[in-house]
């Protein structure tokens, strides 16, 4: 549905009234198997592994958000970016990889793919031109968060896709902390979009799922091929709860990015915080390009606690509305400390992050209520 503008596809893309029935929502078609009238003869779907139409229309729906040809579900994040892997990657190949990455996706591609002969190296890429010079002839993605997890660098998509397809290279972008509402990286010229599906696609931390989006036609045929060889799929009622919560991204994100500024700015002005970070802050150093390649900044906000790893474990122990949890993207606020909680498992690397960062997920609340809970937290 490439005509309707995005908040029109987000509630429409995929999501015809039933035919069967007419019902408005698409229902939650909770089968394994679908009868055939002869062998080999059916409606579209044969085994709910390899199709079912509620996931489909999930496909559907987040394909058209991404401005992307085809969509491929998940069971989780995680799921997507390793079916990703195993349909993409051989031994010997290489990928490139930011420096400051979810910890799952580190553990995923140090402790997981390097036994299997995929190598992967890290870089800053916040410059352009030194992920470029970092390819090499062996390197087959590149893979970027931006903003990313949980320090809100950000790459600059179109310049990092130009000089990987210079170099053979895919370039994958793992929009998970953007959302398609705030940055659409195919449009800026990335091969392969990923999410985890968990965060603001879902909106409301009650699913975990993943995403993947791709124009490319022989790729998307490969990712789907692997999707069902490999078996990694959601199941109906968990794409049923991503496409309910998509059809108010646009609202909630917009919501979500108001708060998040409006928090920044408190943390910036309060003596117990020495340095914070959020895309949308004229001071940040990236701000330029952020409002270059994205709509609108997210809901996500890091900052440094004066005091370090005693004051942040302080602080995130003292909020009463910013629940200490992992996860992000959700209507609530969420608080945590990356180095302990989310990316313990990029400790002793180059990856590694403070241990005074505290990691804010701004919900939609009262922005009153969220400011006075941060600052009794802070006192
Ligand atoms: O949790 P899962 O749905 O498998 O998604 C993994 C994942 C992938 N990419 C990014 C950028 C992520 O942030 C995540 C999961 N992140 C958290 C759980 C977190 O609290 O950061």
């Amino acid at each position: 549905m490439p005509e309707y503008g995005f908040a029109t596809r987000a509630i429409h893309a995929g999501q015809e009234p039933d035919p069967a029935t007419g019902a408005v929502i698409v229902p939650i078609y909770q089968t394994s198997t679908f009868a055939q009238e002869a062998v080999g003869v059916h409606k579209g779907y044969d085994y709910a592994r390899s199709g079912n139409p509620t996931r489909t229309a999930l496909e559907t729906a987040l394909a058209a958000l991404e401005g992307g040809a085809h969509g491929i579900a998940f069971a989780s994040g995680l799921a997507a970016e390793t079916t990703l892997a195993l349909a993409l990657l051989k031994s010997g190949d290489h990928v490139l990889c930011g420096d400051d990455v979810y910890g799952g996706t580190y553990r995923l591609f140090k402790r997981v793919l390097e036994d299997k002969g995929i190598a992967t190296s890290f870089v800053d890429t916040r410059d352009a031109d030194r992920v470029e010079a970092a390819i090499r002839p062996a390197t087959r993605l590149i893979w970027l968060e931006t903003p990313t997890n949980p320090l809100l660098k950000l790459a600059d998509i179109a310049a990092i896709s130009a000089a990987g397809r210079a170099h053979g290279a895919l370039t994958v972008v793992d929009n998970t902390f953007a959302s398609p509402a705030c940055q659409r990286p195919l449009e800026l010229g990335a091969d392969i979009v990923l999410h985890s599906t968990t965060k603001y696609l879902g909106g409301h931390s009650d699913v975990v799922g993943g995403i993947l989006v791709t124009s490319h036609d022989e790729i998307a045929a490969r990712l789907r091929f692997v999707q069902n060889a490999a078996g990694a799929v959601p199941g109906p009622f968990d794409c049923w709860l991503v496409l309910r919560g998509i059809k108010t991204l646009q609202l909630r994100m917009r919501q979500h990015g108001e708060n998040a500024l409006a928090v920044a700015r408190f943390l910036q002005n309060h003596p117990a915080v020495e340095q914070v970070i959020y895309p949308g802050l004229p001071e940040h150093p990236q701000h330029e390009l952020a409002r270059r390649q994205m709509h609108g900044f997210s809901g996500m906000v890091s900052f440094l606690a004066a005091g370090g790893e005693r004051a942040a474990n302080k602080i995130v122990s003292r909020t009463r509305l910013f629940t200490l949890a992992e996860s992000l993207g959700g209507v609530e606020s969420l608080i945590e400390v990356p180095a302990a909680m989310t990316h313990a498992s990029v400790a002793g690397s180059t990856l590694e992050v403070p241990a005074g960062l505290v990691r804010l997920s701004v919900g939609v609340e009262d922005v009153d209520d969220l400011l006075a809970d941060l600052d009794q937290a802070l006192d």
